[in-house]
C-alpha cells in the first residue's frame, strides 16, 4: 500500500515536536480513510478552518469531549451504512487525538465511558507531559521532579506520572500500547496490529517537547531513544488480556543520561546536585523493571 503523508502544514508547530513526529508515523500507516476528532491542545494548530493537513476529515472538540465526539461520528457512519446511504468500502476509522492533559485529566471520564460502551475507535494520545499549548503547566502525566510553569519549587513537580496505560488496561479494552516516534519500527508494528482490531484501542506516544522540556529541537530523536534505553518509557502492548514488553532495555543506561539533557530537570544537577531526587527517580525505574522481569 502506498504510504499516505500529512500534507505540508504551514502551521505554527514548534521545530522538533516529538508529538508531530509520532503523529506523522501513525498517519503514514493509518491512512486517509479516517476522521480525526481532536481535543484542544497543540495539535489543534494543525487545522485552520476550513483547511487541515490531513487527507481525511478533522473535527475539533472541547478538551473533555473528544471520545463523546467520536461516538457521534461512529454512530453517524453506522447509520449511513445501515440505511444503505454509504457503501461499506467508504467507511472511515474514527481516531481521537489528544494530549496527555485531556487523556489523563479533563477528558478521562468521557474516555472511560467510551471504553465501557465498547466504542470502535482509536485513541492516539501524544504525551508531552504537560499542558503544552498553554505554556507547560503540570498535567496528570507530568513526571516526578520536572519543572513546569506551575511546579517551580526546588525539587520540581512533587507528584507522580499517572499510569494511563494501566488505567486503560483496567477497563479491558481491545488494545493498548506505548510508542515513541524515535522507535519507528516498533510504532509501525503496533499501528499495523491495532488496525486489524475493532473496539477501543489506545496508543500513547511519549512526545519529547523542545519547548516545554527545554532542549534543542535537534535532540528530539536522541532524547526519545534515551527514554527507552534508560527504561523510563517502557515500550509495551496489551492485547488478548496480556501485557508484553516489545523492547526490553537489558542493560539500562542510568536515568540521569536522560534527565540531564533537559532543562526541565536542570535544578536536579545545579547549583547543587539533588541526589535524593535523582536516586528516587532511578529507584522507581528499577522497581518497574524488576516487577516486569517475569514478562
Ligand atoms: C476545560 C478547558 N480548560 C482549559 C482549556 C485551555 N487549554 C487549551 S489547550 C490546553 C492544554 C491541553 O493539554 P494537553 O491535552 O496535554 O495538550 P497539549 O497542549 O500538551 O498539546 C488547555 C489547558 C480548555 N480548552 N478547556
Ligand atoms: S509545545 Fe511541545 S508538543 Fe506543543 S507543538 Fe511545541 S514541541 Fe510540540
Ligand atoms: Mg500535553
Amino acid at each position: 500500500m502506498p504510504s499516505v503523508h500529512l500534507l505540508g502544514t504551514g502551521t505554527p508547530m514548534c521545530a522538533g515536536c516529538g508529538g508531530l513526529e509520532a503523529l506523522h508515523e501513525f498517519y503514514d500507516q493509518f491512512g486517509a480513510k479516517s476522521v480525526f476528532v481532536n481535543a484542544a491542545g497543540c495539535m489543534t494548530l494543525l487545522a485552520a478552518y476550513p483547511f487541515t493537513p490531513f487527507r481525511g476529515s478533522w473535527l475539533y472538540t472541547a478538551m473533555a469531549s473528544a471520545p463523546a465526539g467520536a461516538q457521534g461520528v461512529r454512530d453517524a457512519l453506522d447509520i449511513l451504512a445501515a440505511t444503505g446511504r454509504m457503501p461499506p468500502e467508504d467507511d472511515l476509522d474514527v481516531v481521537v487525538l489528544t494530549g496527555d492533559g485531556a487523556a489523563c485529566g479533563i477528558g478521562l471520564s468521557a474516555t472511560s465511558g467510551a471504553i465501557e460502551r465498547g466504542l470502535d475507535f482509536v485513541y492516539l494520545c501524544y504525551d508531552n507531559e504537560g499542558y503544552g499549548n498553554t505554556g507547560q503547566q503540570y498535567s496528570g502525566a507530568t513526571p516526578h521532579g520536572a519543572r513546569t510553569a506551575t511546579s517551580l519549587g526546588p525539587h520540581g513537580f512533587p507528584g507522580e506520572k499517572k499510569p494511563l496505560f494501566d488505567i486503560w488496561v483496567a477497563h479491558r479494552p481491545v488494545y493498548v500500547a506505548t510508542v515513541i516516534g524515535a522507535e519507528p519500527l516498533d510504532l509501525a508494528r503496533k499501528v499495523e496490529r491495532m488496525k486489524g482490531l475493532k473496539g477501543p484501542r489506545l496508543i500513547i506516544a511519549l512526545s519529547p517537547c523542545p519547548t516545554g522540556w527545554d532542549f534543542d529541537p535537534r535532540e528530539t530523536v536522541q532524547i526519545g531513544q534515551l527514554a527507552v534505553k534508560t527504561g523510563i518509557w517502557p515500550l509495551k502492548e496489551y492485547v488478548d488480556g496480556k501485557v508484553t514488553h516489545t523492547k526490553v532495555p537489558r542493560e539500562r543506561l542510568p536515568i540521569e543520561e536522560y534527565l540531564k539533557r533537559q532543562g526541565r530537570f536542570a535544578h536536579l544537577f545545579a547549583p547543587q546536585r539533588d541526589d535524593a531526587s535523582i536516586r528516587g527517580i532511578q529507584a522507581r525505574v528499577d522497581a518497574y523493571w524488576e516487577s516486569a522481569s517475569g514478562d
